[in-house]
């Protein structure tokens, strides 16, 4: 683990002629590409800043006092060969690697041809598919676990480079951008790789950068760890301007530095520079990349770079940072040094200084003046691309029939199967078909140390539940391999792997630790393709054990809460009720183009209710399509899930004392929904009970009750009940635990009310 220290002492001010001159292998040329690079970046921001003040964009945030290691970073790497997790601070990186200035600007406008965006984000927030730099969000720090699963899958891609290949003949040429068809029409198709162009590097790196601030969110400390682990090719660059908005560095970082907190972590080259010196910072990200190309481990780059323009045009750094120290920092300003450092090297005069200043001036008005005149997105276009426009996993291209009678995977018999052999089964399936599926999770391989599986000391574990159990002895470990044990790193990664085009499905081993992959889930992983303008998506499935009715599961290892994730926009959620229905939607999820939550109830795993026989390799079931699990012509019973039993058994018993008719109709996918069957079902009962086991108060059942009470009023010829979990969380005494939760009787009892009101 090389550890290079630069001496804070800019190497730009040595003034020995010897060492001077080989500027760490950058060219004369480079140099003067570099100052301009920088150049550029001030004066944009500067020019935005005036934009502002004049109320012609909206938001402002600079990069100034970063620009010399973001000159150095874009001229160590390469554009459209490594890929690119910026954070806003980077806009010098972002124009070495090729990203103009009017396109900055017309991200500032909100445009409509704002190539990151389409005017959806704030300006400083990068999207430039063709020169990888992957589209950025403003939560700090949610960029790192994504840029590690983003180094995996190119790995990954290296190593089997017949995963990258297409089942059919791809809709775009080979290094076309990842877009929609030019008709922007939804086209049904049965698979997600043919609209990913995937590529990929032997030698490639990734990039991710943060501030100082930053650094303490526990998602880089996962970050960290998981490339360590995993010796990716990762550079993590902290750009350490001393503050994070008011908050100094001394009461950010214990001790101080970060450099010192990280130096434990293995397989890492570090280096700590003066950022505001692109000599030294070209060095630093040199050596870096050469660690990182070959193979052995991630790199640590530690840049002390200042903030000249407080923390944001929100922001006056002047109640919190007095002048002295203000002006301490000014010294070491990248963009005055650098001139002066060309100009002491005699790399460029007066006269050339003046002449590249007056080009990116007469550059920078030409493109601020088309900007202003660009206009923004048509209003009705604000819903395009929250989902994949290329497959509709709601249509008929999804509905496929059960091979009944077919022999199971293992050659034997069609038998009555679990839901649990089912979606193992599935997982198994697709596999095989589709070598981009990777599986991680906690516990989720057979063993990870691989000689106790090839000894045959040990059978495997597979999972918590065991329904990925014989994946990983059968698909290799890096196809199922175990996760440590962090959520946000399990999502994050998965996310990154999804961007370059892998298929991960994750698993998350408990609905009740679920929390601290939030972030992930609701400002990452569902709005990566919206906030992009169809720049980038991430079809990753994310399966989670759910649900309680456990008979001693408790608050951690019962709950529900599908609704706080059908809220999120750009996220399916489907929650099947039985075997079938399970094989049948985890295929759909695995096929589709979108972000699907995939919840598995635990109760349901091995149940004797709704077990089938394999329905063979493809089949499917469309999202958004309910099941009739009974007619009935008395009363709507709308339900998924562990309900879904109950719920039957209750009617059924209504039906035998009473002669009363329950339709019970199993939602099977929760985002998108049945409305049309739930309408139609309505119209005929004119009864609704809309039950679920989540908490009552704000759940899931409280927008389908809204949804009736709203469109089939005059349909109606009772109020819209609801039965649902008491507003508590699930006990661990039995007693207690079916007094919280939805019984049969509680169904029942509703029922009979509804049905006699
Ligand atoms: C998760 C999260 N928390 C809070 C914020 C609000 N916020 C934006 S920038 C910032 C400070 C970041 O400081 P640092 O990481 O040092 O980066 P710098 O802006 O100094 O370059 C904060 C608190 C945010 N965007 N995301
Ligand atoms: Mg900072």
């Amino acid at each position: 683990m090389a550890t290079t220290k630069t001496d804070p002492k800019l190497t730009l001010g040595a003034s020995g002629a010897k060492k001077s001159k080989f500027y760490e292998g950058l060219t004369r040329e480079q140099l003067i590409q570099a100052y301009r690079v920088m150049y550029t970046s001030r004066r944009i921001d500067d020019r935005e800043i005036l934009l502002k003040r004049q109320q012609k964009i909206f938001f402002q945030m600079s990069g100034a006092g970063h620009e010399a290691i973001g000159a150095a970073a874009g001229l160590a790497l390469r554009a459209g060969y490594d890929w690119f997790y910026p954070y806003y601070r980077d806009r010098a990186l972002c124009l070495a690697l090729g990203v103009t200035p009017y396109n900055m600007f017309l991200q500032g406008v909100g445009a409509a041809d704002d190539p990151s965006s389409g005017g959806r984000q704030m300006p400083s927030h990068w999207s430039y598919p063709a020169l990888h730099i992957v589209t950025q969000s403003s939560p700090t720090g949610s960029q790192i676990l994504q840029a590690v699963g983003c180094a995996e899958g190119g790995r990954y891609f290296a190593r089997r480079p017949k995963a990258a290949d297409v089942p059919n003949s791809p809709p775009f040429a080979k290094g076309a951008k990842d877009v929609a068809p030019a008709s922007g029409t939804p086209r049904a198709s049965l698979d997600y790789r043919q609209f990913k162009n995937v590529s990929f590097q032997n030698d490639e790196v990734t990039y991710v950068s943060l501030g100082d601030g930053t650094s303490s969110e526990g998602e880089f400390w996962e970050a960290m760890n998981a490339a360590a682990l995993e010796k990716l090719p990762v550079i993590f660059c902290v750009e350490d301007n001393g503050y994070a908005i008011s908050v100094p560095v001394e009461a950010q970082t214990a001790g101080g530095s970060i450099s010192r907190l990280v130096s434990g972590f293995p397989n890492f080259h570090f280096e700590e520079v003066d950022g505001t010196d692109p000599v030294a910072s070209y060095g630093a990200f040199q050596r870096a990349a050469k660690h990182c190309r070959a193979g052995v481990g991630p790199a640590f780059i530690h840049a002390h770079v200042i903030r000249p323009y407080s923390h944001s045009l929100s922001d006056d750094e002047r109640l919190y940072r007095p002048d002295t120290e203000r002006e301490r920092d000014a010294q070491r300003d990248p963009v005055t040094r650098t001139q002066m450092f060309l100009l002491r090297e005699g790399i460029l005069d007066d006269k050339g200084i003046n002449q590249l200043e007056k080009e990116v001036e007469s550059e920078l008005q030409a493109a601020v003046d088309r900007a202003l005149e660009a206009l923004p997105a048509p209003p009705e276009s604000v819903t395009k691309f929250i989902y994949s426009p290329n497959i509709d996993p709601t249509s008929s291209a999804f509905d496929t029939q059960p091979a009944n009678g077919e022999a199971t995977p293992d050659g034997k018999k069609p038998a009555s199967k679990t839901m649990a052999d089912l979606i193992t089964a599935t997982l198994r399936d697709e596999m095989k078909r589709d070598e981009r599926i990777v599986i991680f999770g906690e516990d989720v391989a057979d063993a990870s140390r691989e000689e106790y599986l090839k000894r045959k000391l040990v059978k495997g574990k597979g999972g918590v539940f065991k329904l990925t159990f014989g994946l990983q002895n059968e698909f290799g470990s890096d196809r199922v391999f175990n996760s440590p044990l962090a959520e946000a790193a399990i999502v994050g990664r998965g996310t990154g792997m999804a961007t370059r085009g892998l298929k991960p499905v994750v698993e998350i081993q408990f609905f009740d630790y679920i929390w601290p992959a939030m972030m992930q889930l609701r400002d990452e992983l569902p709005t990566i393709r919206w906030r992009s303008n169809n720049g980038f998506s991430a079809p990753c499935v994310i399966r989670v054990a759910i649900g309680g009715y456990l008979t001693g599961g408790a608050i951690y290892h019962s709950q529900c809460g599908e609704s706080i994730f059908t809220h999120i926009p750009g996220l399916r959620v489907v929650f099947p009720s039985n075997s079938l229905d399970a094989a049948g939607l985890l295929r759909t999820a695995i096929r589709c183009d979108d972000p699907v939550l995939f919840l598995e109830h635990k109760r349901l795993y091995r149940e004797s209710f709704g077990r089938a026989a394999y329905p063979g390799p493809d089949y499917m079931i469309p999202f958004g399509k309910a099941k009739i699990a009974q007619p009935g012509s008395d009363l709507t019973v709308i339900t998924y899930g562990a309900v879904v039993p109950r719920a039957l058994q209750a009617a059924q018993k209504l039906d035998r004392e009473q002669g009363v008719k329950v339709e019970v109709i199993d939602l099977r996918s929760l985002n998108p929904f049945d409305w049309e069957t739930i309408a139609a079902s309505v119209a005929k009962t004119n009864r609704a009970l809309v039950a679920y086991e989540d908490t009552l108060s704000w759940g899931y059942g409280a927008e389908i009750a809204a949804r009736i009470a709203d469109q089939l009023f005059d349909q109606l010829d009772a109020p819209v009940r609801r039965v649902a979990a008491k507003d508590v969380f699930v006990a661990y005494q039995p007693i207690l635990e079916d007094a919280i939760l939805p019984q049969p009787n509680d169904l029942y009892l509703a029922m009979k009310e509804l049905a006699a009101y």
